[in-house]
């Protein structure tokens, strides 16, 4: 069976533990006889090599150029990587239809969102990116800095952080006094107080009563059923940061509320763009170790960034849940196909290989990875970066700032919004509309508002869940639904995720939106969305 195509090319690498640049896949595809160039470049290749590089084939080729085809290498898939069958079976690939194109067939495309303009389908030719332009930086990773011991005392210390943040971003809109200031003024006087929320509840009559607390004290606030603001009380989380505005009650004991501000980000928000025309792939939740993860979709995302197609693709971006993980819900371990911890980030490791190796990839946790659940979450340890060291991913804490050549890009794997859906009404925040929660984050500027409940937050000096800064795109996963949009001209993606759906998610009827890869143009911060399911 002739190796004609980039897809099996990167296949037989991969079965050989070897992950390749694009490049490289592209010189041993355009050889006389792929297998037996193959054959060479792995035979020169030092066993501890991790990674396929394009001057390495050169190296090969001018030393010894492919032509007798009676030393082909062995080709087409391994027996271990039965997954892979669907797509690889297909012997018919020697003529010069490459399977990858199955996947990008106009059948599974999914033009959505202001495209890209298509570009001709190729079969891997030509790659040739200069690295040089690209520029990855992460601002604020918080591995190895965690302080908190979980007492008390930290707990203040991070709420006091996250008031002094937050509430800086309200002081230009309202001209607040400490809740014990106001508690000493009288009656009938106008007041303003900037505190995050302690309770929300109703009145007997349906009115709302919501306390507001700051450093100096808490003080409640009534919000008329009748006036506009109302609305806005259904949004409320608890511990989240709001100013009012309003007038005192005779006794001075209430403030009527007149006006309700959130941080929010500003209307005009001016985004970033990079310079020149390059994209970025924004993946979540790939899950590998349960029996629903869709190894088939996986390999056709990944043969697909070997094609010319995705030539303008640098980076990956992968938001939390690498492996399913042990013990993270019930029951869970009936549904696992891999059932050691490690051995699940060996499964991921392969499957990394796979995609193109001159991607920039960036990864950061979720809850189903094995690093400490509460947020912030601290990036992989030692022994699981070296496990998944092929691609010399970036790997940093959840939630982090990434800048992708000027690009801000506020990458959270996504439990909160769990909370936010249950909280808020329907038209306000659904798993059919993740996008919508992840704007109520936005407006809120903090990624996990409400304490306790799903969201389980470290205590630690520093609130690293603000958004201090507002993010050209933010990128979340976790509730494995598909769904972007702008809110206030920023870039809400909520990536999906790889696995099909679980018995738990059929019980309450999460039907997740599986084998999608959202595409963002860096330059335009439109997207276009692969399918690959
Ligand atoms: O979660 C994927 C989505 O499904 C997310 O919205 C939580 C929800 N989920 C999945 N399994 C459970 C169980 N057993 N209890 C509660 N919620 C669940 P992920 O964490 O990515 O699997
Ligand atoms: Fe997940
Ligand atoms: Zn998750």
């Amino acid at each position: 069976m002739p190796l004609e195509t980039p897809a099996r090319i990167v296949r037989a690498l991969v079965s050989r533990g070897y992950n390749a640049e694009r490049e490289a896949v592209t010189l041993i595809a355009g050889t006389d006889d792929p297998g037996v160039t193959l054959a060479q470049v792995v035979e020169s290749t030092p066993d501890d090599a991790l990674r396929i590089t394009a001057d390495h084939v050169r190296e090969v080729l001018a030393s010894a150029p492919a032509t007798d085809p009676s030393s082909s290498a062995p080709t087409g898939p391994p027996g271990s990587e039965s997954e892979s069958g669907a797509a690889s079976s297909d012997t018919s690939a020697a003529d010069t239809d490459p399977p990858v194109s199955d996947a990008t067939s106009g059948d599974n495309e999914e033009p959505v969102g202001k495209s890209t303009p298509p570009e001709a389908k190729g079969s891997g030719s030509g790659r040739n990116q200069d690295t040089s332009l690209r520029s990855l930086e992460i601002a604020n990773d918080m591995t190895g800095q965690s302080t908190g011991t979980g007492e008390y005392d930290d707990f203040v210390k991070v709420f006091r952080d996250r008031y002094e943040k937050l509430s800086k971003m309200l002081r230009g809109r309202v001209n607040h006094r400490p809740a014990k200031a106001i508690s000493n003024m009288s009656g009938g006087q106008d007041a303003e107080l900037i505190g995050l929320v302690d309770d929300v509840r109703s009145t007997k009559s349906g009115h709302w009563i919501v306390d507001l607390e700051d450093t100096t004290g808490t003080f409640p606030c009534l919000v008329m059923k009748d006036k506009d603001i109302a609305s806005y009380v259904d949004e409320l989380l608890l511990d989240e940061c709001i100013a009012v505005s309003g007038t005192l009650s005779g006794d001075a004991g209430i403030l009527f509320v007149d006006d309700m501000y959130f941080p929010d980000v500003p209307r005009n928000h001016r985004t970033n763009t990079a310079d020149r025309h390059v994209q970025a792939a924004l993946i979540s939740d790939v899950h590998v170790g349960s029996q629903e993860f869709m190894a088939d979709s996986w390999h056709r995302f990944a043969d697909w960034l070997h094609t010319e197609e995705a030539e303008h693709i640098e980076y990956l971006l992968i938001a939390g849940d690498m492996v399913e993980g042990v013990g993270v819900y019930p029951n869970q371990d009936e549904e696992l196909d891999v059932i050691d911890i490690y051995d699940q980030y060996e499964a991921f490791s392969e499957y990394l290989k796979e995609v193109p190796g001159d991607l920039d990839i960036v990864m950061i946790p979720g809850n189903h990875d094995a690093v400490r659940l509460a947020e912030p979450q601290p990036g992989f340890d030692d022994e699981l970066r070296d496990i998944m060291s092929a691609h010399d991913p970036q790997i940093t804490s959840n939630p982090s700032m990434v800048t992708l050549e000027g690009v801000n890009i506020l990458m959270y794997h996504g439990v909160s919004l769990d909370e936010v859906i249950a909280e808020l009404p329907s038209d306000k925040a659904s798993y059919d509309d993740p996008h919508k929660a992840m704007y109520q984050l936005l407006k809120k500027r903090h990624v996990a508002p409400q304490f306790g409940g799903h969201t389980r937050l470290a205590p630690e000096e520093l609130d690293y869940l603000v958004m201090e800064q507002v993010p050209d795109i933010f990128h979340t996963g976790h509730v494995h639904k598909l769904g972007w949009g702008k809110y206030h001209n920023v870039l809400a993606v909520n990536s999906g995720c790889w696995q099909a759906q679980t018995d738990f998610q059929k019980s309450v009827n999460i039907d997740p939106d599986a084998g999608y890869a959202p595409i963002v143009d860096l330059d335009t911060l439109n997207m276009t969305v692969r399918k690959f399911s």
